[in-house]
């Protein structure tokens, strides 16, 4: 067992529910008209997300019941900043918006232990930092170009903190983090969107038909059938593995679920989609997923269990 945690990862992208207001497209996707407000109200829905999961969640753990899981005080008081990073985040965002702030949804986390919430939190802070470096390209003002940045090195240093101080696990996965696009990112994030207030602004962004990929725990030079509502014929289509900036293309064979050897040299955390193109794999060419693995490994680059 190498990750504890991903069967529960799986589930949390399998069910769409999202009901956030998006500027619906119909079409091939376009985000040529991409607004620096859209990009802020887009990073500012997953600082809600990131905000309520870590002010609930602390909430409902103690620190008895960190100890009984067997950490010491210092890691529920450094998760304490984590929440505390993620509220100013929020209110900056915010300032920066005015009176088009989104809203914070309502969410459905589960019922957490100490070892979910700190896998869920593992998985938003790596999908946190995938949104930041996927969607500055899109800010043409180079001032909020500085802050994005700013808190995208936040979010990668929460993720190392927890994926190798508190999980036991490898700090980083390659020599490049993975950019996610818009719709990818709001395909993971979605998944745990229950409802946002009907007024709040609209951000132009879909997510993908939620991927399967199955067993969950399957581990690099392993097999995995992937499956997504309403996959067909595989032909023309890719099991992407985004990894870093040069993701690995696996023609898809097959109808309605499609099996594929996970790449051996695949280490950290790494995301599935599948593509209809084999040299791109951002959001004009993604038919369904990202799903999120993560494959832990140590200083010698072997395939080595979390401890966490
Ligand atoms: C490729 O996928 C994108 C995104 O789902 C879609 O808009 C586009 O039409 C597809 N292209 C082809 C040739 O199927
Ligand atoms: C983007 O803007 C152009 C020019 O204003 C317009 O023709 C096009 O329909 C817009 N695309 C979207 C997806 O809104
Ligand atoms: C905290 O507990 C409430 C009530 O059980 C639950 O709805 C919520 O999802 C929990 N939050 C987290 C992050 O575990
Ligand atoms: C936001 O404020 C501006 C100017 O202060 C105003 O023109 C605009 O209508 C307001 N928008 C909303 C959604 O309240
Ligand atoms: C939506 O309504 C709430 C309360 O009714 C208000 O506080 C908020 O500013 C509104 N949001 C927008 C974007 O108009
Ligand atoms: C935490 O919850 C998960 C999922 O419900 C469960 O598999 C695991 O055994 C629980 N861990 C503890 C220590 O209770
Ligand atoms: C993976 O599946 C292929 C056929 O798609 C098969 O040839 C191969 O033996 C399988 N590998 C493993 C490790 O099960
Ligand atoms: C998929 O379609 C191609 C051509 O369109 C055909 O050659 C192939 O047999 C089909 N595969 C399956 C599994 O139906
Ligand atoms: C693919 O599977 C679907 C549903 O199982 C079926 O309706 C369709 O005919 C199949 N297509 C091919 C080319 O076999
Ligand atoms: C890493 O490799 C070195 C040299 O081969 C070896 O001494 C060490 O035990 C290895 N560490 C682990 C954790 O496997
Ligand atoms: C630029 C900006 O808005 N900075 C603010 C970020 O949030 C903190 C605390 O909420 C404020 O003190 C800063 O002024």
């Amino acid at each position: 067992m190498f990750s504890k945690a991903l069967p529960f990862f799986i589930g949390f992208v399998a069910v769409q529910a999202a009901t956030v207001p998006v500027k619906r497209q119909s079409g091939p996707v376009d985000h040529a008209n991409i607004t620096d407000t859209d990009v802020l109200n887009f990073a500012l829905t997953l600082e809600h997300l990131e905000n309520a999961f870590y002010t609930t969640g602390l909430r409902n753990l103690t620190v008895k019941d960190f100890a009984a899981a067997g950490f010491p005080p210092a890691v529920r008081e450094f998760y304490e900043q984590v929440s505390q990073h993620e509220a100013t985040h929020v209110a900056n965002l915010s300032t920066i918006l005015g009176n088009v702030s989104v809203q914070p949804c309502t969410y459905n986390f589960g019922k957490n232990n100490v070892s979910t919430f700190i896998a869920i939190s593992d998985m938003l802070e790596t999908v946190g930092t995938s949104a930041y470096s996927g969607s500055a390209h899109y800010l043409q003002n180079k001032d909020l170009l500085t802050t994005a940045g700013a808190i995208l090195a936040v979010e990668a240093r929460q993720s190392t903190w927890i994926n190798n101080a508190v999980r036991g696990g490898n700090p980083w996965s390659t020599a490049y983090d993975t950019p996610l696009d818009l719709n990818q990112v709001f395909t993971l994030a979605s998944s745990v969107i229950v409802s946002c207030p009907a007024n709040n602004t609209a951000i132009p962004v879909t997510p993908n038909p939620p991927l399967t990929a199955s067993p969950a725990l399957a581990q690099p030079g392993q097999n995995v059938t992937v499956s997504y509502p309403g996959a067909g014929n595989g032909t023309g289509l890719f099991a992407a593995f985004l990894s870093g900036v040069t993701p690995t293309f696996i023609p898809l064979s097959g109808n309605g679920s499609f099996t594929v050897t996970i790449p051996s040299q695949l280490r950290g955390f790494v995301y599935l989609a599948v593509t209809n193109s084999s040299s791109a794999s951002d959001d004009t060419v993604t038919v369904a997923g990202p799903t999120f693995f993560n494959f832990p490994f140590n200083g010698n680059n072997t395939l080595t269990p979390l401890k966490h």
